[in-house]
């Protein structure tokens, strides 16, 4: 599904509005800063960078909660320019590499996969399985729901934030890997939806090799559909990444984690990649990073006070 040269498209967004913490804002940043451009080139592609989304028009102010749901216009809003970003390369043939930020960006990046190959298969990599609705939802927080929009678990009435999100994603077309620490709400979803989920249970049993096949399996069977993978830094263990917004105890190793990017890449239908929720990495600190000007559509310049918005 990609072309030739072998064309990687890096959209940074450093957004971290589909949750309270600030940090994860600061994860694409420091992913560029740390060389990443540099390591994929060595790789053999051909990198398209332009510089990190930036996100700003909306203000706290202007964005009360829907419900539970806390900025939803606000993650709405960046969620779609994500999707058009994310659906223009992937209609291009280049692999769409999204660094977040925070997992309701993982709306935006399917429907745009979506967009142009309804019928992809995604492998969401996490401890969590973010597939929480507006009734389910304990936190509020977006980041653990953006599942249930992809798939069209509520109705959104047309004048929903969320009415653009196409709710085209089939049960059987997406799999967990990783999972570890799932709301009793989201269990009952996996369950009454018949969506397959391989635990760390399920790793540490049959090893992740087997994991990885069977999820093939299960999503792919004739290696024949575009993949998009979802991989959510927390799925690996605190060990491995420490910073991210919630570790959790019991996770992938640094092999485990590697492993299952390598076995989908060895697919070769692979189109879109997310890398989801990471904060700082040593040795860089927040002090000597700078943010790197936008694509367009919005200033490089931020005078929102919202803490999650990367300021000049
Ligand atoms: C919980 C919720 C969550 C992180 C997603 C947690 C969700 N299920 N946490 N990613 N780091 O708030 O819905
Ligand atoms: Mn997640
Ligand atoms: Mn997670
Ligand atoms: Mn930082």
């Amino acid at each position: 599904f990609l072309q030739e040269p072998k064309t990687v498209a890096i959209v940074g967004c450093p957004f971290s509005g589909g949750q309270p913490k600030p940090g994860v804002d600061h994860g694409p940043i420091h992913l560029i800063n740390a060389g990443l451009a540099k390591q994929l080139e060595a790789l053999g592609w051909k990198v398209e960078f332009g510089g990190h989304h930036q996100f700003e028009e909306i203000s706290a102010e202007n964005d009360p909660a829907i419900g539970k749901l806390k900025n939803p216009r606000l993650v709405s809003k960046v969620s779609k320019a994500v999707a058009d970003t994310v659906g223009g390369h992937v209609q291009q043939g280049t692999l769409a590499l999204t660094l977040g930020g925070d997992h309701s960006l993982a709306m935006g990046t399917i429907s745009g996969t979506l967009s142009k190959y309804p019928d992809a298969a995604v492998i969401w990599v996490d401890a969590h399985a973010d597939i929480n609705t507006s009734e389910t939802t304990e936190s509020g927080n977006i980041h653990g729901m953006p599942v249930s929009f992809l798939l069209g678990l509520e109705k959104q009435e047309e004048s929903s934030p969320f009415a653009w999100v196409a709710p085209i994603l089939k049960p059987n077309k997406i799999v967990y890997i990783g999972l570890r620490d799932v709301d009793a709400g989201e269990k009952k979803i996996l369950k009454e939806n018949g969506i397959k989920a391989f635990s760390m249970h399920e790793v540490d049993k049959y090893g992740i090799g087997k994991v990885v096949d069977m999820a093939l399996d299960h999503v792919n069977p004739d290696r024949d559909l575009p993949i998009h993978l979802s991989f959510d830094v927390d799925a690996l263990d605190p060990s491995v990444a420490p910073s991210t917004g919630t570790p959790v105890r019991g996770g992938l190793t640094f092999r485990e984690g590697h492993y299952i990017c390598e076995a989908i890449y060895e697919t070769g239908l692979l189109v879109a990649v997310d890398l989801m929720e990471p904060e700082l990495i040593p040795p860089y600190s927040s002090d000597t990073v700078t943010p790197v000007r936008g694509l367009g559509g919005g200033s490089a310049h931020n005078s929102s006070p919202r803490p999650y918005l990367i300021s000049p």
